[in-house]
């Protein structure tokens, strides 16, 4: 129902408390109407500020002593609603997933395939739940008697203020820079929360395969073809979305497949700088599925100040990360215009190793299997880098059916006939031009100059060439600081300024 146009919701706070009381109210960088809502159940007070795209409303749902809030969507919505009982509400996701709840508890968070973070509560707990991805982040505050959760670290900022000492450890959770008692919730986990004490039980609901599956050539093609076909489907609905497309394979293929299942005419998008880009690649993929296209030109010097949008956006500190993020940030500011559903082919390299460019089969498998094991917390999937403009993005790469296949298909199927994601390349080839599908393609940090731009501006400011790594971090660090802990607006803050400071540290302590 919703995927077709946007989420119900984007982004909330709740706050879940004995008694009474209202929630505080929140900063999101999320941008999108706040409503209000409070649930009053048997032994606690649900109060939620919702961000909404959609209808509010449907981003919340109540039966009997539980209530529930969802932001983001579900893509598995017809699998699912066989296993409610027989008139069960499931017009909405949220109402769906609160049917589930009350047939499989906390274990309906193992059935769904989605893009969501959510919050629920029953008799004296509340479940905070992140998708298989943990693609919406999701933070908590709990103290005995109240828990908070919020889907950005800057909405829970100012309860920190008033009740600094009084969080409580989560285990297995990562802790966040300067905030003190936030917590993100990891990703594939519900904690069940105990509102009185604020005590918190961690389930994962999804862990990434660590075991391979051996596939002829034309299995494994039919199969990601097919499993991609379907998360592409899934995102898509009958209303063409517009697909980010550089004209490498990952967002060829996610067109492609997008253009199979609409009616009218694709959108696509690509963005350049001054000083390189990748136009030529993108038009021929534009021009094969008749799309409509755009192009975007961001000028170099204006994609460092994108930087403070990009950490208020992602609350990332991984420079690493960022780095891929601030082109992508500029495009989406540079969308203009009408709320948009945007696709990406974001992720693909991570279970395909595609970044690596290796060619040797054991090192290719190991570079899987680190960065499956270290993605989380880093906060790249988050669909609040294009919801500060308003749009909403989502992954079809990291659809959770995808995800499944790609991490396990043996690392010869990634690697093949001298070929990077070479089964990717071949699922896709009946579908994109020869070029497009032979074409070996930088990543957007490195197509966009932005890597090299960013360390640029630190040797320029003095910070000698073996630093540069650690310097960009201090400036991010230092970034998030300011927009994420103290709440400044990321216009009010000078990637410059900070450079340059960064540097002047960097001398001192030499
Ligand atoms: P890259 O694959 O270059 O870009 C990600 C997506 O952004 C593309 O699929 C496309 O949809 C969009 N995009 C990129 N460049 C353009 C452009 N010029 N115009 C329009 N849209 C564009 C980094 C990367 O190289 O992205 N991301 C990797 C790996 C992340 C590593 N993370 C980790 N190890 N945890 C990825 O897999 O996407
Ligand atoms: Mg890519």
């Amino acid at each position: 129902m919703m995927a077709h146009t946007f989420p119900a919701a984007t982004g909330f706070l709740v706050s879940a408390q004995q008694g009474g009381g209202r929630a505080p109210r929140p900063v999101f960088a999320t941008r999108g109407p706040h409503e209000t809502v409070a649930e009053a159940l048997r032994s606690q007070t649900l109060n939620a500020v919702l961000v909404h795209s959609g209808s509010a409303g449907d981003a919340v749902a109540r039966s009997g002593d539980t209530a529930l809030v969802l932001a983001g969507e579900l893509y598995n919505r017809e699998e699912l609603l066989p296993l409610l009982p027989s008139g069960a509400d499931a017009r909405t996701d949220a109402a769906l997933v609160l049917g589930l709840l009350g047939v499989y508890d906390l274990h309906a968070f193992r059935l769904l395939n989605g893009r969501f973070a959510a919050a629920a509560a029953l008799d004296g707990r509340v479940l905070l739940a992140t998708d298989h991805a943990g693609s919406v982040p999701l933070y908590t505050l709990p103290a005995p008697g109240r828990v908070l959760a919020a889907t950005e670290i800057k909405a829970l900022v100012p309860a920190t203020a008033q009740a600094p000492l009084s969080g409580r450890p989560v285990a297995d959770a990562r802790r966040i820079r300067r905030v003190p008692g936030v917590h993100q919730v990891p990703a594939g986990t519900v904690l069940d929360l105990d509102v009185r004490t604020g005590t918190a039980a961690p389930s994962r609901t999804w862990t990434p395969p660590v075991s391979r599956r051996i596939l002829s050539e034309a299995d494994a093609t039919a199969a990601v073809r097919e499993t991609l076909g379907r998360a592409v489907r899934a995102r898509t609905g009958s209303t063409a979305p517009l697909v980010v497309l550089s004209g490498g394979i990952d967002s060829s293929g996610v067109a492609a497949l997008a253009a199979a299942h609409t009616d009218g005419p694709l959108e696509t998008l690509s963005m350049g700088t001054d000083a390189s880009d990748e136009f030529t690649e993108a038009r021929v993929v534009a021009t094969h599925l008749g799309s409509t296209h755009r192009e975007i030109t961001v000028p170099t010097a204006d994609l460092l100040g994108q930087l403070p949008y990009a950490i208020w956006a992602s609350e990332s500190v991984d420079p690493d990360i960022i780095e891929y993020l601030l082109p992508l940030t500029a495009l989406y500011r540079a969308l203009d215009g009408p709320a948009r559903r945007i696709l990406t082919g974001y992720g693909a390299d991570i279970p395909l190793a595609g970044m690596h460019r290796e060619d040797r089969l054991p090192q290719l498998d190991t570079a899987v299997a680190f960065d499956m094991a270290t993605f989380d917390g880093l906060n790249e999937m988050t669909p609040v880098l294009s919801g500060i403009q308003g749009h909403w993005s989502t992954h079809p790469y990291w659809d959770r059916d995808v995800l499944d296949l790609l991490v396990s298909l043996e690392a010869g199927l990634k690697r093949r006939h001298g070929r990077d994601k070479w089964v990717l390349r071949e699922a896709m080839s009946p579908l994109l031009p020869h070029e497009t599908v032979t074409r070996p393609k930088l990543g957007v940090h490195e197509g966009s100059g932005t890597t090299s731009s960013f360390s640029l501006l630190l040797i320029d400011a003095g910070v000698p060439e073996a630093d540069v790594h650690r310097a960009k971090s201090l400036v991010v660090r230092e970034i998030f600081d300011r927009v994420v802990v103290e709440g400044l607006s990321p216009a009010e803050v000078s990637t410059a300024d900070t450079v340059h400071q960064v540097a002047a540290r960097l001398k001192e302590t030499e």
